[in-house]
């Protein structure tokens, strides 16, 4: 090879980097200035060219090793030409969300009480104090209504139905399912929504979910409201969970409970190896509150309380929901916290 052969391959190598298709600029390194590249074939070549102009030749080699060295340097800098679409490259797999654990929570609590014959409801979650308070036995200024750290919205007053609130409980909706039934039981609600009250600590949101049974017909009694219960705690906690009510007192039920669920921990028994257990501390969680519909709420719904009779019962579903076993979530605000790495366990 003399001199001027090498110059026209010099000046082929430069232009075939110049129309290269690949973009990756390993690829390239390799293909250019690797152990096999082009560049090292040609320096390899030096040794046939006349002693003379080896020093020019020397000089030529060393130029292009460094247009090389720079025009990929500048490539792998500069934005990507457009390149070939691989298609057997595996695909980017897109994210999948999935549901809040709270609304998971309300699905199966409605599917559970739909197997026994429950319809699911929903109420307005801004209503008027008549279903709020008055309507369930809470005239004006009753001092129960305290209980309910209510919020009060700016609105005008209705001359019957008074001011409007964020509803506390899903109890507003007990009078207004009478009404949808035209008062005429049999009568078998689920009505889940969201609540709003003046609370925040590690138990308490100031908005949360509750779910509200209520059941009205002939010769209900408190074997049907405890059999529910019963039937609740073991399909949603697993079998072997016992219910337990003890007495209350709220405005618009009579007789009234608090509902406890037993502790799966400790089975119920409020100890584990003789040392209190530290998740209940007595056997047992509280999860809400239940009772006899007052006949003074039947009567405002339009039915006759000597004919009828029900009951009802209303919990937290964060509440209910954080008991459920293996969660252990002791701070009911990470639910809303938006903290994907908590979400993403659910
Ligand atoms: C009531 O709200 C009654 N309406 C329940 C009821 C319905 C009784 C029908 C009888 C018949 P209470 O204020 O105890 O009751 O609330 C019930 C449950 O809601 C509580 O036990 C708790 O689980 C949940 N809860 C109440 N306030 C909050 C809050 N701020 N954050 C999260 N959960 C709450």
């Amino acid at each position: 090879m003399n001199l001027e052969e090498l110059q026209i391959k010099i000046k082929t190598i430069k232009e075939q980097l110049k129309n290269e298709s690949i973009v990756d600029s390993e690829l390239l390194q390799t293909k250019y200035l690797g152990k096999k590249g082009s560049f090292n074939d040609l320096a390899k070549a030096i040794g046939q060219i006349d002693p003379e102009q080896k020093k020019e030749a020397g000089k030529l080699l060393n130029e292009l090793k460094i247009h090389l060295t720079e025009t990929i340097e500048k490539l792998e800098k500069s934005p990507k030409k457009a390149s070939f679409e691989d298609l057997t490259a595996p695909g980017v797999k897109p994210k999948v969300g999935h549901m809040h654990p709270v609304s998971q929570a309300m699905e199966e609590i409605t599917q559970i009480f739909e197997r026994i014959g429950f319809s699911r409801a929903r109420y307005p979650e801004v209503d008027w104090d008549w279903y709020v308070f008055e309507s369930l036995n809470m005239p004006k200024s009753h001092p129960a209504r305290d209980e309910w750290e209510t919020f009060f919205v700016e609105a005008p007053v209705d001359p019957e139905k008074g001011k409007v609130v964020l509803t506390t409980h899903t109890s507003n909706g007990q009078v207004r399912e009478m009404e949808r039934l035209k008062s005429k039981p049999p009568i078998r609600m689920i009505n889940i929504a969201r609540c709003y009250r003046r609370q925040q600590d590690a138990t308490h949101t100031q908005m949360f979910h509750q779910f509200e049974g209520l059941v009205v017909d002939t010769g209900i009694n408190i074997q049907h409201l405890k059999g529910t219960l019963d039937y609740f705690a073991e399909q949603f906690y697993g079998p072997g969970t016992k219910s337990r009510i003890r007495p209350f007192h709220f405005q618009f039920t009579e007789p009234s409970f608090e509902v406890d669920f037993s502790c799966h921990i400790c089975n119920g028994t409020g100890k584990i190896n003789e040392e209190k257990c530290k998740f209940c501390k007595s056997g047992w969680h509280e999860v809400g509150g239940a009772g006899m519909v007052h006949p003074n709420v039947l009567k405002a719904g339009g039915i006759d309380p000597e004919k009828y009779t029900g009951f009802a019962f209303g919990w937290g579903v964060e509440r209910t929901y954080t008991l459920k076993q293996g969660l252990n979530i002791d701070d009911i605000r990470l639910l809303y916290s938006g903290d994907l790495r908590f979400l993403e366990q659910f």
